[in-house]
């Protein structure tokens, strides 16, 4: 039988606005996870006092998570609907593990937004909704959650859909083609059926919302690059590095190198969900083996490619960037982190090299002394160390970041063009 084509969905949003118990109810309705384990961890997490996370629990299974009743890192779960199978990112809300949120949301095709009803739009709200346009995310499905605490209200719906729609126009998103659901995912309303709670409500489940989404193009036609998410040692196969095809297929038998660090070797075994494949194509979520790579010639935020057409490293580049918030004023020698794919770097600012109006990307000014929130720019960065990026009009997929400092997105960009090492 043809396999479903493959969806990489991340769950976002501020935290404690239902996110990791919206994709538990979800996976319990639909069978992806037995009620008896949801019985398991509703007396495990009431004896902790903490019995409204169950269904949390089903993706956050860190002590710590389970302990702070927070999502910290991002986990994966696969899932099916009738048309797709997904990969489901749950990302974390708190604001100190923003950069997780980033990995996360830099592996999605599409996105579920959870907003929670009695809070409306929150600092994370903002911040998702920011980041994930700026890492390419395309399609959204607005979960208006909590319902339940809202009295099932249709004003109160219609007033967040209302704040949450003008934050998507912000940024660019066509709000009149997103669907805004009304959700309890502690109740289970409207996640897989319609539920008679909101009969004033006519639009798709959540999961009916899921086989609405339209496929993504696969950029199999550019060359190979797949970011590092992790490397892993598994006794009887060595190392296994795991992350996402962003671009191109990677055949067992081929020759492939690690950049920045430069290693090579013939790809022994691609695997996903625990099988065994002979290829991998994008959006593929893999863990593969590389004959004579060691766990110290490969980390998170390495890519890798071809070695006959390696990932470039940048020794200096330029990026286009609008810049998000920022206590005073950026300057030549501010060194934030940037964030690109799944590498963390610092790089430093080298020049300002133009100020663009934000709306038209208008020229407004050659050599700007600062660059403060609101605007847009054209800069030139060195990374403090190598790294990976490459030009957006070559592979977008690999040409957008983050910039983050003080515990805040900064800035968000993309790559125009790359002086390598
Ligand atoms: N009343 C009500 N409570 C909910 C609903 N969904 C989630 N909650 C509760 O909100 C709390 C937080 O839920 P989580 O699913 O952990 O929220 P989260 O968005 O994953 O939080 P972070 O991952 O830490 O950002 C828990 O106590 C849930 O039971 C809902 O639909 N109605
Ligand atoms: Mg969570």
């Amino acid at each position: 039988m043809a396999e479903k084509p493959h969806m990489n969905l991340a769950v976002i949003g501020h935290i404690d606005h239902g996110k990791s118990t919206l994709v538990g109810r979800l996976m319990f309705e639909t069978g992806a996870v037995p009620a008896h384990l949801i019985e398991k961890y509703k007396e495990e997490a009431r004896e902790k006092g903490k019995e409204s996370f169950a269904f949390a629990w089903v993706m956050d299974t860190l002590k710590e998570e389970r302990e702070r009743g927070i999502t910290i890192d991002i986990a994966h779960k696969r899932f099916d609907t009738d048309k797709y199978y997904f990969t489901i990112v749950d990302c974390p809300g708190h604001r100190d593990f923003v950069k997780n949120m980033i990995t996360g949301a830099s592996q999605a095709d599409a996105a579920i937004l959870v907003v929670a009803a009695p809070d409306g739009v929150m600092d994370q709200t903002k911040e998702h909704v920011f980041l994930s346009r700026t890492l390419g995310i395309n399609q959204l499905i607005i979960a208006i959650n909590k319902m339940d605490a809202a009295d099932y209200s249709e004003d109160r719906y219609n007033k967040v859909k209302e704040e949450v729609s003008q934050l998507l126009g912000m940024v660019g998103f066509k709000a009149s083609e997103i669907p805004f659901i009304p959700t309890s995912s502690f109740e289970g309303d409207n996640i897989s059926k319609s539920s008679d709670k909101t009969p004033w409500y006519k639009g798709p489940s959540i999961l009916e919302a899921l086989d609405l989404l339209t496929e993504p193009e696969k950029p199999d036609k550019l060359p190979l690059r797949i970011p590092v998410q992790d490397a892993y040692t598994i006794s009887g196969i060595g190392t296994v590095p795991v992350g996402r095809v962003e671009t191109g297929v990677m055949k067992k038998g081929e020759n492939v190198i690690f950049m920045p660090s430069g290693a090579t070797g013939e790809v022994k075994s691609i695997e996903m969900h625990h099988e065994e494949q002979d290829q991998a194509v994008p959006g593929d979520n893999i863990g593969w083996n590389v004959r004579g790579i060691g766990k110290a010639d490969v980390r998170r935020g390495d890519v890798c490619g071809p070695a006959s057409n390696p990932p470039s490293v940048a020794d200096e580049f330029t990026g286009q960037i609008v810049v998000l918030q920022h206590p005073s004023a950026i300057t030549v020698g501010y060194t934030p982190v940037f964030h690109c794919h799944t590498a963390q770097t610092a790089g430093t600012f080298m020049s300002l090299d133009k100020k663009l109006d934000p709306k038209s990307g208008e020229v407004k000014e050659e050599n700007p002394t600062y660059i403060k929130a609101g605007d847009a720019a054209i800069i030139t960065v060195k990374p403090t160390r190598p790294m990976v990026i490459e030009p957006i009009k070559d592979i977008p997929q690999l040409g957008r970041f983050a910039v983050r400092d003080m515990g805040m997105t900064i800035a968000a960009g993309m790559c125009m063009s790359v002086k390598q090492k």
